[in-house]
């Protein structure tokens, strides 16, 4: 019918296929093609069934997201899966991969349903900020009652075929080739004369009104504080589909789709949809060649050390996890162990996983044991001096070729590749804490790596599970430079007048899950405290600087750990409530610089901690340090908990307009000119229209 929907009768059968790859994403040629194809086939006297099949790795993954945001050709897709549901012929949809939003809705729209028993489904929708578009509100309600239809959709998860089987939502599972076994079922349907069998028509989920109802009323009360109005307007959906005519709840439907689409919530996600897959594409990866990582060595089994080596061992690899000494092994594996009960425990995996898990990791207090692996990661304290012993002795030990990477939140990984003989071979990988969960992988590229190292690195985080980004060699990589910004801005509003409470709930209300001063308590004062004496030395003595952490950590006022930081907390709390004497540390620090305190609105707050991030983000992108804005993004929402319905502070920076931002930043400058000034960047994007989203095409 074109290029991706192609038309053949066999048997009486008509075989309608998608070929569209890599996803079969539901481009408006696809939606074409599909159209032509089934009224070809309801037409044709020859055929007296129809199979709806797609080429390669999945059925249709979704509608084209790339097309959202702009006026949509139609035909649209709610109208291919009328005309599907309308025909009047059989049609079944056979299943393989992931059927997700628009393809699980097309097959809603067939009337029979197989699956390959290892293909999943499920309505992501939620997560691009917009609802099921194609019918999939008022379909899947129609076969599963509210309950299971909003869990499927407020979620967002993937369910398996079994799931979906249980649900009714599939009619039969099948091993192996799925689309000859949807052939032979249509084949099979058409020889028995059965009948269309519309989903619209079909009444099962709404057998018990009284269940119905009461999933309506719980989840809208629970989608009452998303900031989103998706959520809402699926309860709404669900809610009308059993209570309006069909029509009704499919034009209700597309009112409210078409109210999302274009709100800055999904703009932001679609935003972050693609931010997190363009990270995955660096330089390197051209004309690279991969080195073979099939065993890991792991340096250090502290915190960092142990969550690694799990992250490593649930991606299957065997690790040789090495300490100092017999009583230092013994703790990390026993933090592995914990790891995996913890896991056990919670239902995340069985006993049987967890032991294969455990029987890849062999433990050693000799470096020598190294000497075969393919990779080390090293995770030892993080300073200097310590690190270059433990390079010297993985120089003497590691096999030509291995690849040696450092785990390190802010030191100079091209002084530390110059200690050994094979800089090519040092990379950084900064994981964030806890290793195992956190999907952020800082892949940091020193000035001597090889190209061959960082591609490596790139495929091994898709192994891990991890999320990477590229980033360059500066204090701090990308994360932790834009946090210390944060950090800063918010530093300055403490000593101008604003409280540690009234900065955390601003930040909080904008959507970070805690404030910047929870965060530091729950993280340990300590850590930033080393930085700043570490670059105490080379500090410029005329920029503003903030002591009011240093003197709550010259009392041993380390956070959390300590009972006491920038909050009180009961003996072993971990809810922390404001404490007197913090605020008048903060009184006497204003005091001596003769500061007369002044009042903060939550959106001042809110504007002075995101401009300082772009801000920041705009210098890391003038250093070459981060590739493009969106990768900052990256890894802001998925280090640092940024709310990724914002899109990260670049995305967020394009929103507010970026004269606006600038403009800000202009009017701060006099407090702090070294760190408020704007960056060329802010000029040059402004002058010529240009946004940092432009930049990522670039
Ligand atoms: C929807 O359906 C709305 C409807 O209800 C109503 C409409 C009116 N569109 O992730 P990968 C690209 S909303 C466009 O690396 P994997 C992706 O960018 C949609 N492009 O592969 C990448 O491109 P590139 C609901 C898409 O194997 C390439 O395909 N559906 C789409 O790790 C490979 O992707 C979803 O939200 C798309 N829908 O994972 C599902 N999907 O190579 C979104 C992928 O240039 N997709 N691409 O970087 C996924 O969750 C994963 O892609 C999937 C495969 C699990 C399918």
């Amino acid at each position: 019918m074109n290029e991706h929907v192609t038309y053949e009768v066999q048997d009486s059968v008509a075989v309608l296929t998608i070929a569209h790859p890599p996803v079969n994403a539901l481009s408006f040629s696809v939606r074409s093609g599909l159209l032509d194809a089934v009224e070809r086939a309801d037409s044709d006297p020859t055929v007296r069934s129809i199979l709806i099949r797609a080429e390669g790795r999945t059925f249709p993954a979704g509608a084209d997201v790339r097309e959202f945001g702009k006026p949509r050709a139609k035909p649209i897709l709610s109208t291919v899966v009328a005309r599907i549901e309308a025909c009047s012929k059989p049609v079944v949809a056979a299943v393989q991969g992931t059927a997700l939003g628009g393809g699980f809705e097309i097959a809603l729209g067939a009337h029979y349903r197989l699956a390959d028993r290892k293909a999943r489904f499920g309505l992501p929708e939620v997560g691009l900020g917009v609802l099921p578009g194609g019918g999939g509100t008022q379909r899947v309600p129609r076969l599963t009652g509210a309950g299971s239809a909003l869990d499927l959709m407020l979620s967002g998860k993937l369910i398996s075929a079994e799931k979906a089987s249980d649900l009714g939502l599939v009619d039969a599972l099948v091993d192996g080739d799925v689309a000859a076994a949807g052939f032979a079922f249509a084949r099979d349907l058409a020889q028995n004369g059965a009948k269309p069998r519309p989903t619209c028509e079909r009444r099962e989920g709404f057998a018990d009104a009284a269940a119905y109802t009461a999933a309506i009323t719980a989840r809208r009360a629970e989608v009452a504080k998303s900031p989103l109005d998706a959520p809402g307007k699926i309860v709404d959906c669900v809610e009308a589909a059993m209570l309006l005519p069909f029509e009704a709840g499919i034009a209700m439907e597309r009112a409210a789709f078409d109210d999302c689409e274009n709100s800055d919530g999904a703009r932001a996600l679609r935003h972050a949809f693609f931010a997190e897959r363009r990270a995955a594409k660096v330089p390197e990866l051209d004309g690279a060649t991969l080195r073979e990582v099939n065993t890991i060595g792991v340096v250090g089994a502290g915190t960092m050390g142990a969550g690694i080596a799990v992250a490593c061992l649930d991606a299957g690899f065997p690790v040789t996890l090495v300490e100092r000494d017999d009583e230092g092994l013994m703790r990390g594996v026993e933090k592995i162990d914990a790891i995996y009960e913890r896991s056990l425990v919670k239902g995340r995996i069985d006993a049987a996983t967890r032991d294969a898990r455990m029987e890849l990791l062999s433990g050693s207090t000799r470096m020598e044991d190294l000497g075969r692996v393919d990779l080390v990661i090293e995770a030892v304290f993080e300073e200097t001096s310590v690190k270059v012993g433990v390079f010297a002795q993985l120089d003497q030990v590691m096999k030509p070729g291995a690849i040696l990477a450092t785990n390190t939140s802010y030191l100079d990984i091209n002084a530390l590749a110059d200690t050994i003989s094979r800089p090519e071979d040092v990379v950084g990988y900064h994981f964030f804490s806890p290793a195992n969960i956190m999907k952020l992988l800082e892949i940091v590229v020193a000035d001597k790596t090889d190209l061959n190292v960082v591609a490596t690195g790139f495929a091994l985080a898709r192994k891990l599970r991890k999320v990477p980004v590229r980033a360059g060699v500066t204090d701090g990589f990308i994360g932790n430079r834009i946090l210390a910004a944060y950090r800063l801005a918010a530093d300055f509003m403490l000593e101008d007048g604003a409280t540690p409470t009234q900065i955390d709930a601003a930040m909080r209300a904008y959507g970070f899950p805690v404030g910047p001063y929870q965060v530091l308590d729950i993280a340990g004062l300590d850590i930033s405290w080393a930085r700043r004496k570490r670059l105490a030395e080379t500090r410029d003595p005329a920029h503003r600087y903030v002591t009011i952490g240093d003197t709550l950590c010259a009392r041993g006022w380390f956070g959390q750990k300590a009972g006491r930081g920038y909050y009180l907390y009961e003996a072993g709390g971990r809810v922390g409530r404001e404490d007197p004497e913090v605020l008048r540390i903060i009184s006497e620090a204003r005091a001596a610089k003769g500061i007369t305190p002044r009042a903060f609105t939550a959106e001042e707050i809110q504007a002075r901690c995101l401009g300082a991030m772009a801000n920041e983000g705009a210098r890391l992108l003038e250093e070459g340090v981060a590739l493009r804005p969106s990768d900052i993004d990256v890894v802001l929402f998925f280090g640092y908990g940024f709310p990724r319905w914002r899109g990260g502070p670049m995305m967020a920076a394009d929103l507010r307009g970026l004269l606006t931002v600038e403009n800000e930043l202009k009017s701060w400058v006099e407090e702090a000119p070294e760190f408020w000034t704007p960056a060329p960047l802010w000029d040059e994007l402004i002058k010529n229209g240009r946004h940092f989203a432009d930049m990522n095409e670039d």
